[in-house]
């Protein structure tokens, strides 16, 4: 059974989260997302989520193509992430191109195609002007 993993913060979910998940997860038997936590996402994008960690696991859990949901809390642990949870491949948006080539002697590593044209602060700006 091909076990694959991703990792993302998911919040205000749109068409390019669920189709970066219904891909990974064409790619072997069974996806596992790693989902950050607020203090996570806090680092990386500079601002907090719309939706809590809890939210943002409980809706991505939810989707047809997601087996299991976990927390992220580093960046810096996704080699013990993958360890840990015996995945094969690692998949991520090529926004990420090149950054986790490291971890191709734990499993595959496997960059897509974003989806063009959608991103959550796209989304809450649409939102903020349509109010
Ligand atoms: N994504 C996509 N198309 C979009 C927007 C996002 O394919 N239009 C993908 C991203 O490339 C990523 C995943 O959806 O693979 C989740 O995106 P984010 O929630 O923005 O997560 P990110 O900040 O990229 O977190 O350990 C890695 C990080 O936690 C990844």
């Amino acid at each position: 059974m091909k076990r694959v993993i991703t990792f993302g913060t998911f919040d205000v979910l749109h068409v390019g989260h669920v189709r970066i998940l219904q891909r990974a997860r064409m790619l072997g038997d069974y996806l596992i997302v790693g989902v950050s936590t607020d203090s996570l996402n806090l680092q990386k994008k500079k601002k907090k989520a719309i939706y809590s960690q809890f939210e943002r696991m409980e809706i991505v859990k939810s989707l047809q193509y997601v087996d299991e949901v976990f927390l992220e809390h580093s960046l810096e642990s996704k080699g013990d992430y993958i360890k840990n949870n015996q995945a094969d491949i690692l998949v991520m948006g090529d926004d990420w191109k090149g950054r986790f080539d490291i971890f191709k002697n734990l499993c595959d590593v496997i960059y897509l195609p974003r989806t063009e044209g959608i991103s959550t602060s796209e989304v809450l700006e649409n939102i903020k002007a349509s109010a």
